[in-house]
């Protein structure tokens, strides 16, 4: 090498070293599903601030969480591995007490080896900042309980979060099989203060981080809104957002699973999330779209408050923004409310991208995955690659949506149940073999299961390319939502109950 090539090499890696690295606002919404104004998935929901958003980004129509439920999702996103693959698919364990991911470094962690700033308030993790949830009042009693040693996942971390000011009882009285204190919703508080409630202390502390953000040094921002998420209470301003009548109710059809197998049940077998059985008997099936759609309203508009300061701390140029979901939340389709299943309404979620990278105002409908998350933000920060992630960088969709992403997104529910969505079809394979088959765009609703159509065998077997080729049995100490399958007794095991094929579903 002669002296001016070292020096040209030099000069290049200095360089690329120094170069000033883009911030990330990294902002989570728990169980929002596609009732998002631009996402359409509900035309009346108002969520201005996403919107404009995704008006200076990039929005994904076709997303979907790598599993259905808090735990197991968040874990996968952050440490960019199937839940296939670590057998964490219950709301435990806590994946730092697991021998193998103990070291692992997950997404926050890689931004701070990078000289970043790391700082979370709220939902992140399913126990708030990291294990033990973090400190005060967003600690989840359960999960200190489980790693009461556990450390914080970012540098600095704040205790806010979760439901903030509770009526005294449950506005909607008593709830079928176990009237969890969760599974309740309506107008609180009376006095249409806000300022009580978590996920608006979240938007509080997180302004001020994003206004005291040291110059010279970047920035990984984390904050974890926990509505629309049970209990769903939000001020009468944002109720006063949605009709009070039967036009807000989502489009069902009657007897929706006449044609869908029984093991479908089974991941949803005895959950404290309602039945639309009892919506409709108790006449709460309005109160609660009405009450979703306002704690929708309500987190855009402190997702708003985030959009804001930085726009007034001049960090809009300099910042990727990334909104996820974690899963997203039935309201009476297919028979239920809550997750827990392998349709549309439970798998797809929103995710917008914005910022340096991201092309403006594209609406993307290739498949993606929450999984994609850690490896697009290496990308688009320009920090060092990883080998060992299970997603693909969304980087070519951002800089143009049409680009093909090379493979669906695929969603698991336990050990053995699996959905592949590509552009076109949703396909549901379960741990006893039963199967399902949509047509998305002709049937964005997932009525009519086509999988028994003989003409259909060539798409099925296109999309059963993709499922996991590594699917682990639950990891040690797994509880809370765990569904197991024993193909020689044709018996399943939920919680540690069992299920037999004549056992009636719960209502
Ligand atoms: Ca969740
Ligand atoms: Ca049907």
């Amino acid at each position: 090498m002669t002296l001016v090539n070292f020096i040209f090499v030099f000069l290049a890696l200095a360089s690329s070293l120094l170069a000033a690295k883009p911030n990330v606002l990294f902002i989570a919404i728990d169980d929002q599903n596609d009732w998002i104004g631009h996402l359409g998935g509900h035309e009346m929901a108002k969520t201005p601030n996403l919107d404009k958003l995704a008006a200076r980004g990039t929005t994904f129509t076709n997303a979907h969480c790598n599993m259905p439920l808090c735990n197991p999702s968040r874990t996968s996103l952050l440490l960019g591995l199937r839940p296939t693959t670590t057998g964490i698919y219950g709301l435990s364990p806590w994946f730092r007490t697991l021998p193998p991911w103990k070291d692992r470094v997950a997404l926050p962690q890689h931004f701070e080896n990078h000289g970043y700033l790391t700082a979370a308030t709220g939902k992140i993790y399913h126990g708030g900042t990291g294990g033990g949830g973090g400190t005060g009042k967003a600690k989840s009693k359960k999960a200190a309980k489980e790693a009461p040693n556990a450390k914080p996942e970012f540098m600095v971390t704040a205790p806010y979060g979760g439901v903030g000011t509770k009526p005294p009882k449950k506005l909607i009285g008593e709830t079928p099989m176990g009237n969890n204190p969760l599974m309740d919703w309506g107008v609180w508080p009376l006095d249409n203060d806000d300022t009580g409630k978590g996920d608006y202390q979240v938007a509080s502390w997180t302004v001020e981080q994003i206004k005291k953000a040291p110059k010279g040094q970047p920035f990984f921002i984390a904050a974890g809104f926990f509505l629309p998420h049970v209990p769903c209470y939000a001020t009468q301003k944002w109720f006063d957002l949605y009709p009070d009548d039967d036009s807000v109710l989502p489009k069902i059809i009657e007897n929706d699973r006449a044609d869908t197998p029984r093991f479908s049940w089974y991941l949803h077998w005895l959950l404290p999330e309602p039945r639309l059985k009892f919506l409709k008997e108790a006449n709460q099936w309005r109160n609660l779209v009405r009450s979703y759609l306002a704690c929708t309203s309500f987190t855009d508009a402190q997702i708003g408050r985030l959009l804001t300061a930085l726009d007034e701390s001049g960090h809009r140029d300099d910042t990727i923004v990334v909104v996820w979901g974690d899963h997203g939340w039935h309201l009476g389709e297919k028979e239920i409310t809550g997750k827990n299943s392998l349709w549309d309404r439970s798998t797809k979620v929103p995710l917008i991208f914005a910022g340096p990278g991201v092309t403006p105002g594209q609406r993307c409908n290739q498949p993606a995955e929450l999984l994609d998350i850690y490896p697009t933000l290496i990308e688009l920060a320009g920090l060092t690659k990883r080998d060992d992630l299970e997603g693909l960088s969304l980087s070519p969709q951002l800089k143009d949506a049409t680009t093909k992403r090379q493979r669906p997104a695929v969603t698991s529910h336990n050990q053995g149940n699996h959905a592949v969505r590509s552009e076109r079809w949703r396909y549901i394979v379960y741990a006893d073999g039963s199967e399902e088959l949509y047509d998305m765009v002709n049937d964005p609703n997932e009525w009519t299961n086509l999988a028994a159509k003989s003409e259909n065998a060539a798409i099925i077997t296109e999309h059963r390319k993709w499922l996991p080729k590594i699917d682990l049995p639950p990891a040690p100490n797994s509880a809370s939502r765990v569904l197991t399958y024993d193909p020689m007794s044709d018996e399943a095991m939920w919680e540690g109950t069992t299920v037999k094929r004549s056992d009636p579903v719960p209502e």
